[in-house]
């Protein structure tokens, strides 16, 4: 494995003429880049800039070719990737949070590769998200975002994420689930693989850890096969006790390991039981919070230690979850989630949708393709508890109910084991909650709505609450709620864009939500301040509902928090 990460050749192209010029062939660099990072955080003249943008870098790879296919991994291109290798095309990939794998092996010289991405990142209708949506009376807020972004993030652009070069025998493991069920104090692992061309041969699945250790190797039919290992007295995954095994899968043919794969497994359950989530059998309350990957420099991606210091910051306060608003996060940050023991709601990029016919279908199919590829890369993780379908669609059109049905029957195909949901500000008129496992609403009462003004934002969410819950009779996930407050801003009485109203807004929701015994888990948006497209209502082009900066140091909210999670109340 090699990674390609770090300065490439760079060159923006307003005038659109790099394709007819063939620049995929190698271009004249306009300046050096960073990857990974967006490029609209590296350069003043690219802060608005979405494309397209060339990137190029040449490598070797000594590596041998003999019975091996050898392929590049791009961990995420924003929004629209096109790659070529030595001038010949490779592929192209939509949509920005989710990696993808081209085949380089008939292409491949062991000297002076030259590889080359075309990337643009435009906010279009049709696309997911969705961008440039002309408002409407169903269909979207009018947030007047410069870039005219459908959603409240800003449009970074480019390679964001780390891109690796690696080989894989032509006979080899395709793909590997792991599923778990606990019966009593033993634990189930189900390990189900597909593997190519493997004819004659074995799977051999080992698991260890904590004393214990077991194989099992079964034969290789059409294609695939599933092994079972029973561990007595198990240490189950759980925030608190965040236990991973270690899973290896060999490839076997005449004694020889011809292939593998070593993975880490977490030995839980989740399931829901009336208004509960449980895990591993028992209720578990989710507190936390709706994050982005945004850093400064960085644009969407959060380097190692800014990384760590968010997972570090999250302990402190005594979180146990989050969700990736709002589109999958890094492999990283995923398998951070797993070590650590944190919940994790699983988004896909599908914020803002709308429901017009125009564009429908191909937002369905774009849906439908994230959905997939969400899953399939993050099924083993244990700390995935959920799939979220969307965030804040404009449902209201009857469009919208067809649609996440169709989506969450995909999901539901391709994982039995963990509930489905979507995250919504409608409330009581979001009818897809009736064929979905649990509800989730962002709340603003005390901000958009009765602003600064929470004697009457409280009662209208409580009796808000109660509504919901008396329609769908499911376990409610307040997903999102807070306020702005301009870091060092103070008031008192608290006035809004200060520390201590976004405190006071914080602690009366909280205090109110925890009296509902219906109401599983509760998210404070955000994490940390993040930048966003520029508007009236986004003081220096920031969304500062951070209960931490941008450069991740506590607000007064962060404090409180710390105080409510790490007291037995806070932690029902
Ligand atoms: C919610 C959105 C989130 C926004 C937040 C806000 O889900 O993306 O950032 O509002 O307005 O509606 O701060």
């Amino acid at each position: 494995m090699r990674h390609l990460s770090g300065k490439w050749d760079f060159r923006p192209d307003p005038q659109n003429q790099g394709t007819r010029k063939r620049w995929f062939r190698g271009f004249t660099k306009d300046r050096a880049i960073t990857i990974p990072a967006s490029w609209n955080e590296q350069y003043k003249d690219l802060r608005d800039y979405l494309g397209p943008a060339w990137y190029q870098t040449r490598f070797d790879w000594p590596g041998s070719h003999q019975n091996k296919g050898i392929f590049i991994r791009f961990g995420s291109v924003n929004y629209l990737a096109q790659v070529w290798l030595n001038g010949f095309k490779l592929g192209q990939h939509e949509g920005g949070h989710l990696p993808f794998v081209l085949e380089v092996t008939r292409l491949i010289k062991k000297k002076g590769n030259l590889l080359v991405v075309r990337a643009e990142g435009f906010l279009k209708p049709d696309r997911v998200p969705p961008g440039n949506v002309p408002p409407g009376p169903l269909d979207s807020f009018n947030n007047n975002f410069n870039p005219p972004a459908s959603f409240d993030f800003f449009p970074f652009c480019g390679i964001q994420r780390p891109v690796i070069l690696f080989s894989v025998p032509n006979e080899s493991i395709q793909d590997v689930t792991v599923t778990t069920e606990i019966s009593g104090n033993t634990g189930l692992v189900q390990v189900k693989s597909l593997a190519t061309n493997a004819k004659d041969s074995a799977l051999r699945v080992s698991l260890e850890g904590f004393g214990f250790k077991a194989t099992r190797e079964v034969p290789i039919q059409s294609g695939g096969c599933t092994a079972f290992l029973k561990i007595p007295k198990a240490k189950f995954w759980a925030p608190s006790s965040p236990h991973l095994y270690q899973l290896k899968v060999e490839l076997r043919r005449a004694d020889k390991t011809i292939d593998q794969i070593k993975l880490l497994v977490g030995i839980r359950t989740i399931k829901i039981n009336k208004n509960k989530i449980l895990l591993n059998g028992k209720p578990i309350f989710l507190k936390g919070f709706g994050r982005h990957e945004d850093f400064p420099g960085k644009g969407r991606n959060l380097p190692p230690s800014a990384l760590a210091k968010d997972y570090r910051n999250m302990r402190w306060v005594g979180a146990n979850s989050f969700r990736t608003t709002h589109y999958p996060y890094s492999d990283e940050d995923m398998a951070m989630a797993d070590r650590l023991g944190f919940l994790v709601i699983d988004e896909t990029p599908a914020v803002g949708l709308f429901f017009k016919k125009e564009g429908l279908a191909r937002r369905l199919k774009l849906c439908r393709q994230f959905t997939k590829e969400m899953i399939d890369r993050d099924k083993n993780h244990p700390s995935v508890v959920m799939w979220s379908l969307a965030n804040e669609p404009h449902s209201k059109r009857a469009a919208a109910q067809g649609f996440f049905k169709n989506l969450a029957q995909l999901a539901r195909s391709l994982d039995q084991t963990r509930p489905v949901t979507l995250v919504s500000y409608l409330g009581t008129s979001e009818n897809s909650f009736r064929f979905l496992d649990l509800v989730c609403v962002n709340r603003y009462f005390g901000w958009y709505t009765e602003p600064g003004d929470l004697d009457k934002a409280i009662p209208r969410l409580s009796r808000d609450l109660d509504a919901i819950h008396r329609k769908f009779k499911k376990p409610l996930l307040v997903t999102e709620f807070g306020a702005d407050a301009i870091p060092g801003s103070h008031a008192n009485p608290p006035i809004m864009f200060s520390e201590e109203y976004q405190e006071a807004m914080i602690s009366r929701y909280i205090e109110l939500m925890n009296k509902k015994p219906y109401i599983a888990g509760t998210h404070v948006w955000n994490l940390c301040d993040f930048r966003t497209a520029q508007a009236t209502h986004r003081p220096n082009s920031m969304n500062y509902k951070g209960v931490f900066t941008r450069d991740r140091r506590p607000k007064l909210a962060a404090h409180l928090l710390r105080r409510l999670w790490k007291t037995k109340r806070g932690n029902r």
